[in-house]
C-alpha cells in the first residue's frame, strides 16, 4: 500500500471572512491538514487550486439576468471536446471565485506547502466545469482538451499510489469529486470528514457521504485507524 493525500482548494476565496464564495469553518481546518501533511505515512502530497479565467462559464456575472444568480441558476454546458460538443449538463452558478493571478486564487498562508510534491490548476478552460482534479464534468482527462496543467492520474500511478486521502474543500463539490474520479480510476478512496467543510453544511455533508459511500469511497477521521497504519 502506497498512499497520497491530496490537499483540495484551500485558497482564499473557499475561505472567511472574506473569500467571494466562503465555506464556513475552511480556515479553520488548517491545523488538521497540516498535521496531515506531517505525516510520514504518506508517499505523496498534492494540492488542487480551482484557477479559472474571468470568462468562466460557472460565474454568475458571465449570464445574463434574471437567471443568473448564483447558487440558485444554472445554464447549460457543451462538453469542449472534439466531437463531442452535443453532449451537455447542467452547470449550477457562481459568484466570481479564484480568478487566474488574483489574490482570490492562493491558497491560504495557513497551510504549509513546503511538502507539496504537485500542483494542480484546473478549471482553467473557459466553456467548462472542473470540480475534481482529476477530470471536467464530462469526465475528460486529457491536458490537451480539459482545463488542467497536468494528468493527476497518471502522475500517482508512476509513482506507485494505491490508496487517496482526500481533504479540504468544499465536501458537497471539489472533495467529493475528487474523491469520486479517484475510485473511478482505481484508488482504494478516502475522505477525511474532519478535514473537510462543506458550502451547504449539514444536507451538503450527508448527501455527499451517501454519494461516496455507494461509490466505494470511505468516510475516515484523522484520528481514526486508517491513517494510523500509515507507514
Ligand atoms: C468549488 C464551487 C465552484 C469547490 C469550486 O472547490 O468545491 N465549488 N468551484
Ligand atoms: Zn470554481
Amino acid at each position: 500500500m502506497k498512499a497520497a493525500l491530496i490537499v483540495v482548494d484551500m485558497q482564499e476565496d473557499f475561505c472567511p471572512p472574506t473569500g467571494s464564495l466562503a465555506v464556513r469553518g475552511a480556515r479553520d481546518l488548517a491545523p488538521t491538514i497540516n498535521s496531515l501533511l506531517a505525516h510520514p505515512g504518506f508517499a505523496v502530497r498534492v494540492a488542487s487550486q480551482d484557477y479559472h479565467p474571468l470568462d468562466h462559464i460557472s460565474f454568475a456575472t458571465n449570464h445574463p439576468s434574471p437567471n443568473n444568480r448564483p447558487f440558485e441558476c444554472s445554464i447549460k454546458m457543451a462538453n469542449p471536446a472534439p466531437g463531442k460538443e452535443t453532449e451537455t449538463k447542467q452547470q449550477t452558478l457562481w459568484p466570481v471565485h479564484c480568478v487566474q493571478q488574483t489574490a482570490g486564487a492562493d491558497i491560504i498562508p495557513e497551510i504549509d506547502l513546503s511538502k507539496i510534491d504537485l500542483f494542480v490548476r484546473k478549471g482553467m478552460h473557459p466553456r467548462v466545469e472542473m470540480y475534481s482534479a482529476f477530470a471536467d464534468a464530462f469526465g475528460n482527462q486529457d491536458p490537451a482538451v480539459v482545463s488542467v496543467n497536468t494528468n493527476l492520474r497518471l502522475f500517482l500511478t508512476d509513482r506507485g499510489v494505491t490508496d487517496v486521502f482526500v481533504v479540504g474543500v468544499a465536501g458537497d463539490f471539489c472533495v467529493k469529486y475528487t474523491a469520486l474520479d479517484a475510485a473511478k480510476a482505481g484508488f482504494q478512496s478516502h475522505v477525511v470528514q474532519d478535514a473537510t467543510a462543506c458550502v451547504v453544511p449539514g444536507s451538503g455533508w450527508e448527501e455527499a457521504t451517501r454519494e461516496l459511500t455507494a461509490a466505494g469511497v470511505s468516510i475516515v477521521k484523522s484520528d481514526g485507524p486508517e491513517i494510523a497504519v500509515l507507514v
